[in-house]
């Protein structure tokens, strides 16, 4: 069976998604934390780095949460894989730009605008942010204009990928302004898998 190690309360939520979607039986093995640091031999047998999520699933193992959801669509949801090497490399590129050029930022402005107690919240750097954000939510917007998904007509692993590691801009105020990523983000969340791994992380 897949055994996914990591807790839904952090990126382990990604593959939580992405699991669902397969519709795969599989094992989430919560990780031993240790005075808020990872401390589990476990764990660190399955990813080096010593970070959630990891997968095994027979002899694979993979580290990295876009990695484990690209490795899932591959073996086990055709659908949601590249069709095309056309379809790949644009799979790639949205898996890869959210990762590189907006993860960041996302974490930057949940945590000095919404996570942490006003008292201890940055304002520059949620300024500095949400700039980022807006931007990309503009570069998104235009991509999905007169299209349902990413890529191709059909719900891929590159929107699951862009809309889970978007996840704290469930709460984003501007979100309306950008009419096409608010349709996509909506009809990506409102996906079972998606809200499965949601109320699995908020409870
Ligand atoms: N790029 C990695 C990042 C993994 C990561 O940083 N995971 C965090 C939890 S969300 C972690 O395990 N942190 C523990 C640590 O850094 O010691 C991925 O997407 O899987």
């Amino acid at each position: 069976m897949i055994k996914l190690y990591g807790v839904p309360q952090s990126r382990a939520m990604r593959c939580l998604w992405m699991v669902g979607e397969t519709g795969q039986p599989y094992e989430m093995i919560p990780v031993a934390i240790d005075n808020g640091k990872i401390a589990d031999a476990e764990l660190l047998r399955v990813n080096p780095n010593n970070k959630m999520p990891a997968l095994v699933d027979g002899d694979v193992r993979v580290f990295e949460s876009m990695a484990i959801n690209i490795y899932l669509a591959e073996k086990y949801a055709p659908a949601m894989k590249a069709a095309s090497p056309a379809e790949a490399g644009t799979i790639a590129q949205w898996t890869l730009w959210v990762a590189t050029e907006v993860e960041q930022a996302v974490m930057d402005w949940a945590t000095h605008a919404v996570l942490r107690p006003a008292d201890q919240r940055d304002a520059t750097i949620a300024a500095t942010a949400k700039a980022k954000i807006d931007r990309a939510l503009g570069i998104l917007d235009s991509a999905l204009k007169g299209r349902d998904w990413l890529v191709g007509s059909r719900f891929t692993v590159a929107d699951v990928n862009v809309a889970s590691v978007c996840y704290r801009l469930l709460v984003y105020p501007d979100l309306a302004k950008f009419p096409n990523v608010k349709r996509w983000f909506d009809a990506c969340w409102a996906r079972p898998a998606a809200q499965h791994a949601r109320k699995l992380r908020e409870g």
